[in-house]
């Protein structure tokens, strides 16, 4: 066999709930498949997500966050990215933020998606204090990947679940941006009636991208986490941002159909697993 590249690696420091896709079992998966060594960080163990079930098991593993950081450090292992989600407190932000300390090199590109809130609420048992907690972690992110909700939460703006229009969806990036990364990628903006989508912008070179498709009736648990792994696992493997961007988007929207097409519960998560061959060829498109 011919020689290989060296393979890309990323830490993906998420929840793992083991009912109701989302965090690490999206995470892994989609990691994998687009080609990245997938190195967990879990930080707390739930029986299912906060979203649509109730009566979860939780057990923290804070504790845990900044020792195996530690660990890996000590080992001298290299990360291409650093890779975040959910987080289910202040603290867990604080011990967050000295992890990438220690596991970002010169060129790891740093991925935080403020996972706190959807359709204009925060989480079961989080609060303002998360917006806080998300704004100093975005300081060290490259790359955000907030929902409409945690995009005005973050930027103090009015929440507006309706039709967006371009100024509004524009300040919020702006707003964004002031807080740091170089690129911002805004999901569940909807710039027209029936379309729904995401909107981002290159800081660096000021370049806008957008991408919508027709909407699904309501809410679909674990979009977001299944859109930010597979776009953080596809820049990781180098791939330009609007192709990123596209090939995720795509992904993310096949996967809203198939779950839609099953009719399965909506706070179980999406169906991505049947259209990881799809995916497959399309990261194979991108990176012959
Ligand atoms: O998908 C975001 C998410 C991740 N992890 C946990 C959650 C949620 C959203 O509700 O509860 C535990």
């Amino acid at each position: 066999m011919e020689k290989l590249p060296r393979l890309p690696r990323m830490a993906a420091i998420h929840d793992l709930s083991g009912l109701g896709k989302c965090s690490l079992t999206v995470a892994l998966p989609i990691v994998s498949v687009t080609g990245v060594e997938c190195c967990c960080i879990p930080t707390a163990l739930l029986s299912t997500h906060t979203g649509g079930f109730t009566d979860w098991t939780f057990t923290d593993l804070s504790g845990d966050i900044v020792p195996i950081a530690e660990h890996w450090h000590e080992l001298g292992v290299g990360f291409d990215a650093i890779y975040s989600g959910y987080l289910a407190s202040e603290t867990q932000g604080k011990l967050l933020e000295r992890a990438i300390e220690l596991l970002r090199g010169e060129n790891t590109l740093v991925i935080v998606d403020p996972a706190m809130a959807d359709n204009g609420r925060y989480y079961a048992n989080l609060g303002g204090e998360m917006t806080e907690c998300f704004r100093r972690l975005i300081k060290k992110a490259d790359i955000i990947t907030p929902n409409m909700t945690e995009a005005c939460f973050l930027t103090g703006m009015e929440y507006r679940p309706g039709v967006h229009d371009e100024a509004y969806v524009a300040e919020l990036i702006d707003r964004l941006s002031e807080l740091g990364p170089s690129f911002v990628a805004i999901t569940g903006v909807s710039t027209e009636s029936g379309r729904v989508g995401i909107v981002a912008r290159d800081n660096r070179s000021g370049k806008m991208c957008s991408v919508m498709n027709k909407t699904l009736d309501g809410m679909f648990h674990g979009s977001g986490d299944v859109f930010a792994s597979a776009f953080a696992a596809l820049l990781t493997q180098g791939a330009p941002l609007e192709d990123a961007l596209n090939t995720a988007e795509e992904f993310v929207t096949a996967a809203i159909e198939r779950t839609a097409a099953r009719g399965t519960p909506r706070e179980y998560g999406l169906d991505f697993e049947g259209v990881l061959p799809d995916y497959i060829d399309a990261c194979r498109k991108l990176f012959k």
